[in-house]
């Protein structure tokens, strides 16, 4: 299909697995989670993005999935198509289906094949400049597919090396069109093209993990010194509380996939 351009802003989400318990978890510990919390925080974020201008168009629920709340893992979705990932647990490959699904009523989707992986969380757009980070989540074959999926359209897919967080979205994040929101302690930043970055205070550096909605940084709760920073900085910011989300180890991000319909 032909894509649309600067339609209006979808806000793609999926609703909270009842098992959302039983998660991967890589960097921190399990305890347990507030189900019906996580569904009231669920439910707010996707208030938060409506507000802030998004149409949200929700995935069908998959219960037997426990991390299939986390739909930006599945997806990296361009102006030009959709791709669809393979994520990295094995556990999560049956995501994308469902995912797939819904973003074939906006875009042509191309996938990511096996031995390909590669988690949407790893890849940071800033306009037409890619970067994928390479993680324990996105192996090099899936970096080489989304290169080839996306080249054609004008897009330059780097590598990029960080550490001591799940996905490079953990560590840094767009702010609007090219500023980037970074800890520079788990990923060195020359790492990318002439970009601007704001540095994320190092005691609160998960707040790195942001969503921008129509210019308004959308960033967990609970990390009072980098909103201030950002407020400094001439921003709008919003903040949210996704504790029961953290303890699965997302992050806001993690929770849609925001693209023009
Ligand atoms: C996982 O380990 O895959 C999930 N428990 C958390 C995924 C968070 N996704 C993201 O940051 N993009």
């Amino acid at each position: 299909m032909t894509p649309r351009r600067k339609a209006g802003l979808i806000a793609l989400t999926r609703p909270v697995s009842k098992t959302l318990d039983q998660c991967q978890l890589s960097h921190v510990a399990r305890e347990p989670i507030d189900l019906p919390l996580a569904k009231r925080q669920h439910t707010a974020y996707e208030a938060l993005l409506k507000k802030l201008g998004a149409e949200v168009v929700r995935v069908d629920a998959a219960h037997e999935l426990p991390d299939a709340v986390f739909v930006e893992d599945c997806a990296v979705v361009v102006d030009e198509l959709a791709v669809i990932t393979r994520p990295g647990a094995r556990s999560r490959q049956p995501e994308v289906e469902g995912v797939a699904q819904r973003l074939a009523e906006y875009r042509t989707c191309v996938r990511i094949d096996d031995p390909g992986t590669l988690d949407g969380g790893d890849v940071v757009v800033v306009g037409h400049d890619v970067y994928i980070g390479r993680s324990s989540r996105t192996n090099d074959a899936g970096i080489q597919q989304l290169r080839d999926a996306l080249s054609p359209f004008e897009y330059e897919v780097t590598a990029v090396e960080f550490g001591g967080a799940l996905h490079l979205k953990s560590v840094c994040t767009v702010l609007g069109a090219s500023t980037l929101l970074a800890d520079p302690r788990r990923v060195d930043v020359t790492q990318f093209r002439e970009v601007d970055y704001l540095v994320v205070p190092g005691h609160e550096w998960p707040a790195a993990n942001t969503v921008t909605v129509n210019g308004t940084v959308v960033l967990a709760a609970g990390f009072p010194d980098t909103a201030a920073m950002l407020e400094a900085n001439g921003l709008e910011v919003r903040a949210i509380n996704i504790s029961e989300f953290q303890k699965a180890e997302g992050a806001v991000s993690c929770k849609s996939i925001l693209f023009h319909a």
